[in-house]
């Protein structure tokens, strides 16, 4: 049950009931994000004001540039979910191996391990554009009370049991699902409280915007040059309208508002794509299909890839239904 400008904590406590583990320690674990959320969303706020931005000099395990404020989102989730005696691992985009967390109290021994990409498309702070935190919710497999393990991580994104971001743009938006659909909070920062801004979310069945990154066009594979070109045609609907702002959680968030389609798919520079399939694809598959759309990787459902590895990269198409599945009609066609 949800109403409009319901708290966070109230809408929690509301539907908690829904969670089929233990509710408590779901409200537990969105709480730590929500705290995490706020901290984050401060800094990045400022980030023009104090020498906290460019690179920290370091590269993280993609290679890539990491800047400041990629670390210090990195540790404000590590933080927060390991002081609630909540998950027993933790995964990072900016971590190379996963880490173990051993609850102090024997009794009491944590259930979920954690995914998360703390600060996605934070090459966009320096120019002042949104950026996002994604996060991923499972239960262990392995049991209770031992050491976490790789094995716990590696699960297919059909178990995840809660996923979903925070967006740092105009507003500062938490969207989350726990397979009961999905919700959008709007962050007060007058007060620190998110309202429920965005109930019951979802994509339009079809859209006119597609999101790609057209400078890598001639690397692409055929079905994704053929589909662009589609897109631009003089007939029926289209052309379509071409929105890329180069933040997965910002084109995903528009998309499921005005309906349309996010693209990244692999290429000949790109083998498997760039988008991570454990803390980036992942949740927003869950999130894309609670929402009544469609996440693939050209040919099947991202959320039934079984992984192989912490880091792992898959082509990602996310959005609207139709949209999707007509990019899947182009990609099957080189078959
Ligand atoms: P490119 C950010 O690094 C990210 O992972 C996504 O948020 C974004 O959509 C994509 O990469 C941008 O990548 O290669 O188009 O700059």
């Amino acid at each position: 049950m949800s109403r409009k400008n319901q708290t966070l904590g109230e809408f929690i406590i509301e539907n908690q009931t829904e969670f089929k583990y233990s509710s408590g320690e779901l409200s537990k674990l969105i709480n730590a994000i929500r705290l995490a959320a706020k901290v984050v969303n401060h800094e990045v706020n400022k980030a023009g004001l104090v020498d906290i931005i460019g690179a920290a000099g370091e590269t993280n395990v993609q290679g890539e540039d990491q800047q400041k404020l990629d670390v210090m989102a990195n540790e404000k989730f590590i933080q927060t979910l390991t002081k609630r005696e909540i998950v027993c691992g933790i995964a990072s985009e900016e971590e190379d191996d996963f880490i173990s967390i051993n609850s102090q109290d024997e009794n009491h021994q944590n259930k979920y391990v954690v995914l998360i990409d703390p600060l996605d498309g934070s090459s966009n702070i320096d120019v002042n554009v949104s950026v996002g935190t994604i996060f991923s919710i499972y239960r262990r497999v392995t049991p209770v009370g031992t050491p976490v393990t790789l094995q716990d991580f590696l699960q297919p994104g059909r178990n995840q049991v809660a996923a979903g971001y925070v967006i740092y743009g105009t507003s500062t938006m938490l969207v989350y699902t726990t397979g009961h659909g999905v919700n959008g909070f709007t962050l007060n920062p007058a007060i620190g409280t998110f309202y429920l801004s965005h109930p019951n979310m979802e994509f339009p069945e079809t859209g006119k915007i597609y999101s790609i990154n057209e400078g890598n066009y001639i690397h692409f594979p055929q079905g994704v040059k053929d589909y662009i070109k589609y897109c631009q045609m003089e007939e029926q609907d289209r052309p379509y309208t071409s929105r890329y702002i180069g933040s997965l959680v910002s084109d995903f968030h528009r998309n499921m508002i005005k309906g349309g389609i996010y693209i990244y798919p692999k290429s000949s520079v790109a083998s498997d794509g760039k988008l991570r399939l454990l803390y980036e694809c992942n949740p927003m598959a869950f999130l894309a299909e609670q929402a009544n759309g469609k996440a693939s990787d050209g040919f099947g459902r991202i959320m039934d890839i079984e992984p192989t590895e912490l880091h792992q990269r898959v082509p990602f198409f996310c959005g609207s239904r139709l949209m999707v599945e007509k990019a899947e009609e182009f990609m099957q066609k080189t078959l």
